[in-house]
């Protein structure tokens, strides 16, 4: 006969699905395949999305260098409700990426939510402006998606270069990241690979760990701030040993031709790394 199976897939990728078939009179069967899984189309302000990230505290009060509660609700379009049961991707319910609106600063934080769907969390901006709030988030049974909010902050201007300047290097705190891209085509599937080595040593960085259960954690951002891609490396065993020599890959997409920020960030000698490169793709 025929049998159906619902799966969630946490995001797109290469995955392989293996079942095992207990046929009375026959004993076990292993079967596999592999899929090619789409990403979710790329989350936008400007297209009207099933689920809204509304920022209901924060921007009011929010003042450079102070912290303050950011909270935040995913609200159903249609129906105006507050949602309040999510699935969980990466080991969260919600991971919430902060970034100035020159893309130049950011923050991966993990807010609490209250019953009544409302999510919370101190933050402290760095400066004043306007800064890009994403929720990345799976409402229960409807898959993960990246909605997008914006908040000002008040508060003087930012000290960093708010350019967004080229660059395929980048390190944070002793750990040295090279970002290899080869060949990119818009809205095609393309492998990145994050090259990681001790600063000091210049020895390939191949004691990364395991963060939020996955070897790294990519997020690629366009120069407009409103179009992003949440990327993972695959899991197989050839990633995995290429993991121990320092070189992560991954897989993502650019959906539009333009400048792009990247935030790659690695569990490494007991912190998290942020490595943010700037690439173009035509
Ligand atoms: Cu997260």
């Amino acid at each position: 006969g025929d049998y159906g199976v619902v799966l969630f897939f946490p995001h797109g990728g290469d995955y392989k699905i293996a079942l095992t078939l207990n046929i009375p009179g026959q004993g076990k069967h292993d079967i596999a395949f592999l899929v090619d899984v789409k990403d979710e189309r790329p989350a936008s302000l400007s297209k009207p999305q099933p689920y809204q990230l509304k920022v209901v505290d924060g921007p009011v009060h929010a003042m450079a260098g102070q912290p303050s509660n950011l909270k935040l609700q995913v609200v159903d379009t249609k129906t105006g409700k507050v949602q309040s049961a999510f699935d969980v991707a990466h080991e969260k319910q919600f991971h919430l990426l902060l970034a100035s609106k020159d893309l130049n600063w950011f923050l991966h934080e993990h807010p609490e939510m209250a019953k009544d769907g409302t999510w919370s969390i101190p933050i402290t901006f760095p400066a004043g402006g306007d800064y890009w709030v994403y929720g990345d988030v799976a409402p229960s049974g409807k898959g993960s998606r990246v909605l997008i909010a914006k908040v000002s902050v008040h508060g003087d201007k930012p000290t960093w270069d708010t350019k967004l300047n080229l660059t395929t290097t980048a390190v944070d705190g002793g750990l040295k990241g090279e970002l290899v891209t080869r060949n990119i085509q818009v809205g095609r599937k393309t492998t990145l690979m994050v090259k990681l080595t001790d600063e000091k040593t210049g020895q390939a960085a191949g004691d990364t760990v395991k963060w939020l259960g996955a070897a790294g954690h990519m997020m690629i951002f366009h120069q407009d701030g409103q179009t992003v891609v949440h990327s993972h490396p695959a899991e197989d065993e050839e990633n995995e040993a290429q993991v121990n020599q320092g070189m992560i890959h991954f897989t993502g997409r650019f959906p539009k031709p333009g400048l792009y920020k990247v935030y790659a960030q690695f569990d490494w000698r007991g912190a998290v790394r942020t490595l943010g490169f700037a690439i173009e793709v035509k």
